[in-house]
């Protein structure tokens, strides 16, 4: 349904959590350099404000980067025409893909948990104590969802695709207990299928993406009803209704399962 956009909006517009202790719900996104972690950021901010904005700074030079372009921990508000959302996106530093560095795990989960602070630039060794680390993290502190942005246009590369799920796996372990969601957000849907990137309408109907939907779930083991493809802004001056349908889309089933996670109880966390 390719004319639910004013419908979306409004519903997350009018959004509360339903715990009454926690004033903004936080949403942690991670995943690979250049995979449009920023982008995808910037892309829900700017559905919100109807204009493209570039707050989450995102790679301007489109060659394939060895280092993250994003350096520091960073939290954007959510905010339309009219309020501030209840919803705070944390930007971080992408993984890297050559190897599975312990310390790039753990700073991941420390930046859910709510340890480290806004602002912190990612180091060599991960952040264990200091002044960016945060000892007793609030509710509003720590993230109720983290969202894994995955290149469509790259995962069937075997490599890749390997050290992708190993470490999405890893993190996933390490917060199971804790019962955070994850949802995965397919980014590059355009760079993936030219039949896409004529009209994005097709993104349900190409059986490219279907097949890379597929394969995401098979290697990472979250059902197809938690990926979303998207393509975010990146070069486009205006809005669009169709991408910002997609963008809410994967957007709201995030909020969804963040909100899920924090009425299972704070107890628990
Ligand atoms: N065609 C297309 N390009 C995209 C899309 N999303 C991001 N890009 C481009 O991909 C490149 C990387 O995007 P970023 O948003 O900077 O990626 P990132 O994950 O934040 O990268 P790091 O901060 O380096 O870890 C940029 O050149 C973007 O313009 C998309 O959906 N489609
Ligand atoms: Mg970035």
């Amino acid at each position: 349904d390719w004319g639910q956009k004013e419908a979306l909006k409004r519903h997350l517009e009018s959004f509360t959590p339903s715990n009454p202790d926690v004033t903004n719900i936080k949403i942690l996104v991670a995943g690979q350099i250049g995979a449009g972690k920023s982008s995808f950021i910037n892309s829900v901010l700017s559905v919100f404000q109807g204009e493209i904005g570039n707050e989450a700074l995102a790679d301007a030079s489109q060659s394939a980067a060895s280092h993250s372009f994003t350096k520091r921990l960073r939290a954007y508000r959510i905010r339309s025409a009219h309020a501030d959302l209840p919803f705070e996106i944390c930007d971080i530093k992408g993984l890297e893909p050559e190897n599975i560095s312990e310390c790039q795990i753990d700073d991941i989960v420390n930046s859910i948990y709510g340890h480290v602070k806004e602002g912190y630039k990612f180091k060599e060794k991960s952040l264990t104590d200091g002044e960016h680390y945060n000892q007793n993290p609030s509710l509003s502190d720590q993230a109720f969802c983290l969202v894994y942005i995955i290149d469509t246009s790259t995962i069937q590369l075997a490599a890749e695709d390997k050290i992708i799920t190993e470490k999405l796996r890893l993190i996933r372990q390490k917060i199971s207990d804790k019962g955070i969601p994850q949802v995965i957000v397919m980014s590059k849907v355009d760079e993936a299928s030219l039949l896409v990137k004529n009209d994005l309408k097709m993104v349900y109907r190409s059986k490219k993406i279907k097949e890379r939907m597929e394969l995401c779930s098979a290697k990472v083991g979250v059902p197809v009803s938690h990926i979303f493809p998207v393509k975010n802004y990146h070069n486009e001056i205006d809005t669009n209704d169709d991408v910002d349908v997609l963008i809410l889309k994967a957007f709201d089933q995030i909020v969804r399962s963040a909100d899920a996670r924090l009425r299972r109880g704070a107890s628990n966390i």
